[in-house]
């Protein structure tokens, strides 16, 4: 059909689905770039490159096949808003430029937030600390290593995260920023907070309420750090800030396939039990202490007036049909 999204897209919402690009920032300038992408195509396309009505309605179909690639991390719908909402033009020529400048402008900011909120986050982590982290997040990783180039000695613990294992990841990637890294297992996150100062998680989205939508386990770390004493830092840029709980809409937690955590043959070999495989868990704003975004950092149960100030009462879903 003639508002079938171009084939960069589709392989864009393909490496998202099966997860090649993933976490929360990641997804969101992948999607914004897919736009981009699809601007470019349109623009050259028999069915759409003369008719900027056909032109838009390219571009809402592909935001869609964007939208519907993964459920949690609001980044993703509010990567497609930012941009659709600045498509404007009544040539085709006029739409296509203004939705690439979008995007670029979308990437360019979402790059300045990840800085400035990592020197925000960075100030909470003293010389000398030990870090304890979960998943593999950018925005967590920019405090650490900002907090590194001030001068500060750091070390980390990593818990590994199952069932997919995104704790190499920031293992790799605090080895490469000079950090001493000790890799755990999940089960054993309890035990090693005696030892650690300091626990910093991303998000893939945060609720009105305060709460915070990350990695599976988030919430079993943010209570077992609240009664060993450590404190706990989310960092999410405001991309993160999800508009629709404004008015009490809860998150879709996504739910993934069973394979992930048991073998095939292992499962069968046990016979008739159910396997679930909840991919993000909800941590209550009580046991969290502090959400650090690129404008500063907030107790959990005021970012609420962040929220208002950015989207008003609610926000609009630009790739409706
Ligand atoms: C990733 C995850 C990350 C957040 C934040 O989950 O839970 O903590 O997405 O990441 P998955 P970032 O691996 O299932 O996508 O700070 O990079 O946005």
């Amino acid at each position: 059909t003639d508002t079938e999204p171009a084939p960069a897209v589709r392989e864009t919402a393909e490496s998202i689905a099966t997860m090649e690009i993933r976490g929360a920032a990641t997804i969101a300038s992948a999607a914004a770039e897919a736009l981009a992408e699809q601007a470019e195509a349109a623009a050259e396309a028999d069915a759409t490159a003369s008719d900027p009505e056909a032109f838009r309605a390219s571009m809402r179909a592909a935001a869609r096949t964007l939208r519907e690639t993964r459920p949690t991390a609001v980044s993703l719908p509010n990567a497609l808003r930012y941009v659709l909402q600045r498509m404007e033009g009544d040539s085709v020529d006029r739409l296509r430029r203004s939705v690439v400048d979008a995007s670029e402008a979308f990437v360019e900011q979402l790059d300045r937030a990840q800085e400035d909120l990592g020197q925000v986050g960075a100030n909470r982590l003293a010389d000398g600390d030990t870090v304890m982290t979960h998943c593999h997040s950018t925005d967590a990783l920019a405090c650490i290593e900002a907090a590194v180039e001030q001068g500060k000695s750091i070390s980390a613990v990593v818990k590994e995260t199952r069932p997919r294992q995104q704790g190499h990841i920031t293992a790799e990637q605090l080895r490469d920023a000079g950090v001493p890294v000790t890799l755990i297992v999940d089960s054993a996150a309890r035990r090693y907070l005696d030892e650690v100062d300091h626990v910093v998680v991303g998000a893939d989205s945060i609720a009105a309420d305060g709460g915070v939508i990350n990695k599976i386990g988030t919430s079993g770390l943010a209570v077992n750090a609240r009664e060993r004493g450590v404190p706990i830092m989310t960092a999410a840029q405001t991309i993160k800030l999800h508009p629709e709980t404004l008015t009490g809409h809860t998150v879709e937690i996504e739910m993934r396939d069973e394979g992930e955590v048991i073998e095939p043959e292992a499962r069968e070999e046990i016979g008739d039990i159910a396997v679930e495989n909840p991919a993000f868990d909800v941590t209550p704003p009580r046991y969290m202490d502090a959400i650090v975004t690129e404008q500063g950092q907030f107790p959990p149960e005021s970012i609420v007036t962040l929220m208002r100030e950015l989207f008003g009462e609610g926000a609009a879903e630009p790739w409706a049909e």
